[in-house]
This record gives C-alpha cells, sequence and structure tokens, in this order.
C-alpha cells in the first residue's frame, strides 16, 4: 500500500514538471500512459477532455492534486466494485457463502 501511494504521488508529480496542476496535455499524457488497462477511451481526446472537465473542482482548466486524487479515489471505488461483483456471480465450490 506505501509503494501504491507513492506510486500516485509519483506519477502526478513526474506528469505535472514541476507545476502545481497537471494542464490539458500533461493529463492527457498521464491518463494515456498510466490508465489505459483500467480505463477505455483513453485514446479519445474527446473523453480525456470530458473527464478532465468534470473533475475540475475549481474550473481552472487544469487538474490539481486534489482533483487527481478525486480520479484515483473513483477509479479504486470502481475496480472494488467490479471485484465484489466479479466474486458475487462466480459460483465458489470452495467457500460457498452462507445463507
Ligand atoms: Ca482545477
Amino acid at each position: 500500500m506505501e509503494a501504491a501511494i507513492q506510486t500516485v504521488v509519483k506519477v502526478f508529480l513526474k506528469s505535472a514538471k514541476g507545476k502545481e496542476s497537471l494542464g490539458g496535455k500533461d493529463f492527457q499524457r498521464l491518463v494515456e500512459s498510466q490508465l489505459s488497462n483500467i480505463l477505455t477511451d483513453t485514446d479519445s481526446k474527446k473523453a480525456v477532455n470530458e473527464m478532465r472537465e468534470g473533475l475540475d473542482a475549481n474550473q481552472d482548466g487544469k487538474v490539481g492534486f486534489e482533483e487527481y486524487m478525486k480520479l484515483v479515489g473513483y477509479l479504486a471505488t470502481s475496480l472494488s466494485q467490479q471485484r465484489i461483483n466479479k466474486i458475487r456471480s462466480t459460483p465458489n465450490t470452495t467457500n460457498p457463502a452462507p445463507d
């Protein structure tokens, strides 16, 4: 978990290149290079722009660290939801659910 947190911070800092927030192109690059397995449409500029606008709480056109963390939280939530749904929909013969 510590490694995951460090990665999350490192990816932001590296993508922001010393700035406080990610500009449109920085964000595009981050999504393309880091999230292409977890998200669909990462190669669509339009989809990524819409995602950036959705995250941009203070509407400065850039993605600040907190706004970026919102994306991380959202992705973690949807990933855990997918896993839970998968576990529930997969019959498990070795460890049957209590009824
Ligand atoms: Ca912003």
